[in-house]
């Protein structure tokens, strides 16, 4: 009887053990996410996968837009997001309509 409780010990511990391994390892990076802050793009450069849907949420009190070659949003007021999905391989450089000099791009593999 005390051994079968050392073996349940054993397998509990090695179970929850595993657990916090696994809690541990690395996320893979969502960088399909693109903040509009301090009228700035940030980041102002992400890379991803062919056929990611990248959304861009404006997080400033000053209207902004994103506008690329093949894509290009509203006027986003505070709070409202734009999401675009990119299916094409290629570096996609974009601004902000109202200030263009807020500039960035998508770099798709
Ligand atoms: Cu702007």
């Amino acid at each position: 009887m005390k051994n079968t409780w050392l073996i349940a010990v054993i397998i509990l511990s090695i179970a929850i053990s595993g657990c916090t391994a696994q809690k541990t390892q690395p996320q893979p990076a969502t960088a399909n996410t693109i903040d509009i802050v301090d009228f700035a793009f940030n980041p102002d450069t992400i890379t991803v996968a062919k056929g990611t849907t990248v959304t861009w949420t404006n997080k400033d009190s000053a209207q902004h837009t994103v506008k690329g070659t093949a894509f290009t949003s509203e006027t986003l007021s505070q709070g409202q997001s734009y999401s675009y999905t990119f299916n094409e391989a290629g570096t996609f450089e974009y601004q902000c309509g109202i200030h263009p000099s807020m500039r960035a791009k998508v770099i798709v593999n």
